[in-house]
């Protein structure tokens, strides 16, 4: 029998949808996240409100999801189904950074490294964004970073991203995740 794989998947949402508000499409994602029968004890952080990296637009609703996979499932495949939850959810691909319904990255695949055309693992710009680092760093301070073997605690504290905003809190009833101001 092979052990499972961990994963982390970085959410992001600026823009409402049909399905509603930005932590409505984010918490409609982890429900679909959680149907993926590849996927196994998935765990989410809180969502947090960020301030936008990229063009002007709305500010961002963010967290991260972490979970076990069988070594059997390939990174495309779960690429591709981020991909079908995403047009699921409504998103459009228009502006490369722009404001979106929602964005699923693969951040983490256990301790891999992958450089294909259509997918890089570690996330190739993860270590510089406070709007996954904080997040995952609630749900897997101690993961290494297979490239810098630096823990995501680690990776978190250093982050030099100060263009996350202390916004106020959204009302606990608008999310089954608590929302919370990055620090
Ligand atoms: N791709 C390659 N590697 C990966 C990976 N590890 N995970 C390819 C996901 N996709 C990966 O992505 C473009 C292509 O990247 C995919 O087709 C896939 O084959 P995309 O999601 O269509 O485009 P994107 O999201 O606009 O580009 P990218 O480069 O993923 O942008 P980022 O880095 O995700 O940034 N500000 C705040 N506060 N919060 C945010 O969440 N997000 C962005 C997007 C900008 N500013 C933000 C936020
Ligand atoms: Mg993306």
């Amino acid at each position: 029998m092979c052990t499972p794989v961990p994963i982390a998947i970085a959410l992001g949402s600026n823009l409402s949808s049909e399905l509603g508000t930005p932590v409505d499409i984010l918490n409609a994602a982890i429900e679909r996240l959680r149907q993926l029968p590849q996927l196994d004890r998935l765990e989410v952080s809180s969502w947090y409100r960020t301030a936008p990296i990229g063009p002007a637009q709305p500010d961002y609703i963010n967290g991260c999801a972490i979970a076990l996979v069988a070594v059997t499932l390939d990174p495309h495949q779960l690429l591709q189904n981020l991909h079908h939850i995403e047009a699921d959810c409504g998103r459009v691909r228009t502006q490369h950074w722009g404001a979106r319904t929602l964005d699923l990255d693969l951040i983490l695949w256990g301790d891999r490294i992958i450089a294909t055309p259509t997918l890089t693992v570690p996330h190739p710009r993860f270590r510089d964004r406070a709007f996954v680092l904080v997040p995952l760093a609630e749900i897997a301070p101690q993961w290494r970073d297979p490239q810098t073997q630096a823990t995501i605690a680690t990776l978190a504290a250093r982050c030099p991203d100060t263009a996350i905003v202390q916004a106020s809190r959204l009302p606990s009833t608008m999310s089954r995740h608590p929302v919370k101001e990055q620090a």
